[in-house]
């Protein structure tokens, strides 16, 4: 190769090539080596690979090099998320199968994988869409069903009457199905449910103990498990005429405290209580489908206007017989939570305030802030929600007044347990997980429907239940279901006639187990236990923050029914947790408004941007995540033709934290691109010196000089890439390189042996730091250096711990006993300079004050102390 250029489109193929014959990225288990299992969200194969991977997988890659060379036994997998709505969506488009668009597009993003360099164990490689994967998660839904982690019931869905299936509640936007634009209509369906809940106060628990999870994804997680403690009760209802009604109303509440504040009751408009009522009276039958245009998620509910309509039902006040509540349906009010019921206290809750100021009804505060007089205590607009402080005082509450609302809670739930009429209640937010989708697409639920038996199991030997592969997709709805053949069988327990169930998995239950198929892919099980056991679990997982709570709660779900089936022996999957951050574009738009991808603007000399191909004026918008609709999207696959994987790795890595956005720019990935190019010719410049031998005796000042700043930054790089601060280490990087580049500028005319050795180590160093992020060129230039065999597989050097003695001390200073100050002093430093020093700093006079110096004591490389009187 040409010292002058370093030509990455001969060097990649050919590193590439020689670490898959070493073996270099496979891994095994029968080894004495310490494991490492790093792994980074698989993708889906949408056809293309984009930034937000090459950065991920790029953070993975370094890692797991480095582990290597640290002398790791590292498991770095990769495989494909395969199964899901855009390949359907391509087929009614576009035609083609979906099984073909799916592994024609893992073909090509394999290749694109596999030019970026990633240090991948390719042997381990699976899609979830094999059959061979998804028969083992058939199988476990049939153990998780034995073991009583599987429910069938009715659950309302949002329902698009135009594709004719259920969407997720992302997918209905505005109340619009996201690609029919159908107005959407909530319908209750009989789906599958895995039993989340069951886990739901150890799932909370075990966050405790993840230690390496970022803060902020804990937080998300409990708060998606919303824990409350409160109490449920019933009240005693009566109709118009004053007549008791025949069963009382439960309800639950976190608030009992602000009982006496209660102003209301209001029903979910799918209570039993509501639909019955709704039969006999056509306004509240209209608010019924008032509220079902609504949709299912609680984002939409929240943002809705409170809204309601007054049933013809009166609720007795628990404590004040006297009192009758009026009843409401409301649409803030959901069925799947508590009791489906409500008692409203508007001066302690907004939904509850907002909804009394639109109906007129009372606001009482019974809750109030100690320094405020009680008659002083108004409500405005905003609710006082607050309920822990002990500067809090119940006011307007009977025998509570003057207790803190915490007492408060805890005498009610106390008089209501006497009264028995309620008990003390912990409830969460967490729903069971709704499993069926009526799509084509995924993995088929392994269930038969007999007219005698029932639900029967598909026995196990009879797995795989795969999918048909001639099916249409000219039609909306279910393939499935019309396919003419497919879903007729034999009743496995009677032998009668029986149908399939034709809805398929979530593709979520896909990747709820796929790192521990890792472990053992090939396995006749769904896991071997044994080989779980060696490599589980995951030590580094890396993704992206959108997973944070749907994914991770669903994999640490999963993990604990495998548990408790026997699949796994552990409950957490991932010990620790990496988010990175997005990867954005500036944006560009037209005059007139269209936006315009980055590589047909211009610029002229002036700075102002123009169409490359029209002329046309352009404007610079915000910096924005990379997204097709903006267009401000950078295809991988150009930048790794155009500079080299190692260029993309490098920019990518370099710039900002890893967990924080990174803007990928064209002056950033030439930069990136040079700094190989000058790499490449100053490792070749020193190549040209020959180094002697053995290693010097002696140094000079300047080779010493340069010898500490490599073994300092090795220190510094080691440091930052354990912590995953990449970004860092790239600068660390950046500064050696510039130290030797001077050096040999000094020194190149005349160079003695003892500089020609520490330059070769200083490079050496600098090719070692850089190899887990450049590793084709880090090869290259190895070889340049007169080095045998791979560079990868080379251990991990270590700094010389006398090199890294700091010459510089940092002192401490005591004005009698107090500190006020600290000093930098060189460690020769003698003590009569130092007192002199301290003596003229500013803190120490200001200490001082009138008072006269008497001493100064200095302890040598650890303290000064002043002593003034
Ligand atoms: C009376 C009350 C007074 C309430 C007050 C709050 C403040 P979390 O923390 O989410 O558990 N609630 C109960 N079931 C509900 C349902 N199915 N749909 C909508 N809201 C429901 O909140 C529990 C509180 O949310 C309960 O406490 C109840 O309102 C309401 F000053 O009861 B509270
Ligand atoms: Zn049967």
């Amino acid at each position: 190769m040409s010292k002058d250029r370093y030509n990455f489109r001969e060097a990649e193929p050919k590193w590439q090539k020689a670490w898959e014959e070493a073996g270099y990225a496979r891994a095994s288990e029968d080894d004495d080596r310490p494991k490492f299992y790093v792994l980074e969200m698989f993708p889906y194969p949408s056809g293309r690979i984009h930034m937000g991977h090459v950065r991920n997988y790029t953070l993975g890659d370094v890692l797991a090099r480095y582990k290597r060379a640290r002398g790791f036994n590292v498991l770095h997998p990769m495989g494909w998320d395969a199964f899901g709505m855009p390949a359907e969506n391509a087929a009614m488009d576009k035609g083609v199968h979906p099984k073909k668009w799916t592994y024609d597009n893992i073909a090509h993003m394999k290749g694109q994988l596999k030019r970026l360099g990633f240090s991948l164990d390719w042997s381990r490689e699976f899609a979830t869409c094999d059959p061979e994967y998804y028969k083992h998660e058939q199988a476990m839904f049939l153990d998780f069903m034995k073991a009583g982690l599987v429910e069938r019931k009715k659950s309302m869905v949002n329902w698009d009457p135009v594709d004719q299936t259920v969407l997720a509640n992302e997918q209905v936007i505005d109340g619009r199905g996201w690609r029919s634009g159908a107005l959407v209509e909530k319908r209750e369906l009989e789906q599958w449910f895995l039993k989340i809940t069951h886990y739901a106060e150890d799932l909370l628990k075990g966050l405790d103990e993840l230690k390496n999870w970022p803060e902020k994804v804990k937080l998300m997680q409990r708060n998606w498990i919303g824990r409350s403690e409160g109490v449920r009760f019933t009240f005693e209802l009566r109709d118009e005429q004053g007549n008791p009604w025949p069963e009382r109303l439960p309800v639950f509440t976190t608030r009992p405290d602000t009982i006496f504040g209660a102003s209301f009751v209001a029903l979910s408009a799918d209570h039993p209580i509501v639909k019955a009522l709704a039969e006999k009276d056509a306004d509240i039958a209209a608010f019924r489908r008032e509220c079902a245009a609504l949709g299912t998620s609680e984002e939409a509910i929240e943002k809705a206007e409170k809204k309601g309509i007054r049933l013809p039902l009166n609720a007795v006040h628990p404590f004040r017989p006297d009192v009758l509540l009026p009843v409401y349906a409301a649409n803030f009010v959901l069925m799947g939570y508590g009791e489906g019921a409500i008692f409203g206290c508007p001066a302690h809750d907004q939904r509850d305030l907002d909804f009394a100021r639109k109906y007129g009804l009372p606001v009482i505060p019974v809750v109030c802030p100690k320094e405020t007089p009680p008659e002083k205590c108004e409500i405005g607009d905003e609710a006082l929600t607050d309920s822990e402080g002990d500067d809090l005082v119940m006011i307007n509450s009977d025998f509570l007044n003057g207790l803190t609302p915490r007492q408060a809670k805890e005498e009610i739930a106390r008089r209501m347990e006497e009264m028995g009429i309620g008990e003390r209640q912990v409830n969460y937010r967490l729903r069971d997980w709704g499993v069926s989708r009526q799509r084509y697409w995924g993995c088929p639920i392994p269930v038969i429907h007999c007219p005698k038996c029932g639900v029967v199991p598909v026995p196990k030997e009879d797995l795989p239940v795969t999918l048909p592969e001639d099916v249409t997709f000219d039609k909306p709805g279910n393939p499935l279901e019309r396919h003419p053949t497919w879903k007729h069988v034999k009743c496995p327990q009677c032998g009668g006639e029986a149908t399939r169930e034709t809805d398929t998995f979530d593709t979520f239950i896909d990747s709820s187990w796929y790192y521990a198929r890792f472990c053992s892919p090939k396995a006749e099980e769904p896991v071997d236990l044994e080989k779980a056991k060696y490599w589980m679990p995951v030590d580094q997982y890396i993704g992206g923050i959108e997973h944070a709570i749907l994914h991770l709660l669903y994999s640490r779900f999963f993990a604990r029914a495998m548990k408790d089936t026997g699949h796994l022996h552990l409950k957490e999957p991932f010990a620790a947790l990496f988010t990175q951050g997005m990867v954005l574009h500036r944006t560009y738009r037209t005059e007139s408004g269209e936006w315009v991808e980055p590589a047909l603007v211009g610029q002229r000399e002036d700075g102002s941007l123009y169409h490359i191909e029209t002329g046309e004026k352009i404007i610079a918008g915000a910096v924005e995540k990379m997204s097709k609709s903006k267009k401000n999207v950078i295809d991988p696959e150009n930048i790794v033709e155009q500079y080299g994987a190692d260029t993309a790795r490098w920019f990518i890595l370099s710039d900002s934290p890893p967990d924080r956005d990174f803007e990928w720019t064209e002056a950033g990935v030439e930069g990136a691109w040079r700094f190989t190019q000058r790499v490449w010719r100053m490792i070749n410049t020193i190549a040209d010196h020959q180094p002697p031998a053995e290693r010097p005796e002696t140094f000079s000042d300047a080779a010493q000089g340069l010898r500490k700043a490599a073994h300092r930054a090795l220190k510094a790089v080691t440091e930052d890439i354990e912590a995953l601060r990449f970004n860092r280490a790239v600068a660390r990087i950046y500064e050696l390189a510039n130290a030797i580049s001077d050096f040999l500028k000094s020194h190149a005319k005349d160079m003695t042996a003892d500089q020609a050795w520490t330059l070769h180590e200083a490079a050496r160093l600098m090719v070692q730091m850089f190899s887990p992020m450049m590793p084709h060129l880090a090869e290259e230039c190895w070889q340049a250096l007169g080095q045998e065999g791979l560079l990868a597989l080379r251990a991990w050097p270590e700094p010389e711990e006398e090199l890294l003695e700091e010459d510089t001390v940092t002192l401490p200073i005591q004005v009698n006993g107090k500190r006020r100050d600290e000093i930098v002093v060189p460690k020769s430093m003698p003590n009569e300079e130092i007192e002199a020093l301290v003596l003229q700093r500013d803190a120490v006079k200001r200490a001082v004050g009138d008072k006269s110096v008497r001493k100064v004591i200095i302890v040598p490389g650890r303290i000064v102390n002043v002593v003034a009187k």
